[in-house]
């Protein structure tokens, strides 16, 4: 479903079974990575949702260092695991993008969480789609345009649904208003995880 030029809905495009099998390959990147508190530039303060990231590169926040990619899990110093087949499968169909993606952000939700309006912008090449998968707990995502000041729509996104932020629509504006707590049992404890694949560099 096109909500605009270049902003895919593909609502229910996991099944449960799909759902449950990319929960438990998310379990095991968390693993091996763990969930770390990001935090604004400059300000230092701390995010709601907490992240780790799996992929070639993770997307990462801190108040010294600021938004970045990097290589290496921030409290670790590990590499960031392989982003599962069953994350890629879901950008092969969707991403209409020849090359894999090289970085897949993750990030959780307690009922509290949220995450303000934002751009995706830390990439070089925004010729790629960004494709963000949601599981576990409903949230209302709110998308607007390329300028902050546009008017914003919201849409609720269930466990299973997938959004595509590409074409005209790479540089909206978009973010969580709020998350419904306790609408999903997939996430053991309840949340709602969110998944977003992005290609970083040029090359
Ligand atoms: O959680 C979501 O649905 C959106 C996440 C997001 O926009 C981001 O991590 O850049
Ligand atoms: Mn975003």
């Amino acid at each position: 479903m096109l909500l605009a030029p270049g902003l895919v809905y593909a609502p229910g495009f996991l099944d449960a079974a799909a759902q449950r099998d990319m929960a438990a390959d998310i379990a095991s990147v968390v693993a091996q990575a763990p969930w770390f508190v990001p935090r604004m530039p400059r300000t230092g303060r701390a995010f709601s949702v907490r992240m780790t990231n799996c992929g070639e590169l993770g997307w990462v926040s801190d108040q010294a260092g600021g938004y970045r990619y990097q290589v290496a899990h921030p409290e670790t110093g590990r590499p960031w695991p392989p982003i599962p087949a069953s994350v890629l499968k879901v950008w092969d169909e969707l991403s209409g993008h020849p090359r894999p993606p090289q970085a897949c952000l993750v990030n959780f939700y307690d009922g509290a969480a949220r995450m303000g309006a934002h751009q995706d912008r830390d990439e070089e090449d925004f010729s790629a789609p960004v494709v963000s998968i949601s599981l576990g707990d409903t949230c209302v995502f709110r998308y607007g345009g390329e300028r902050r000041r546009d008017p914003s729509k919201k849409l609720e996104l269930v466990s299973g649904d997938v959004v595509v932020l590409g074409g005209a629509s790479r540089l909206i504006f978009h973010g969580v208003d709020k998350v419904l707590g306790g609408s999903s049992r997939l996430a053991p404890g309840g949340g709602r995880i969110n998944l977003t694949l992005r290609r970083v560099g040029r090359a």
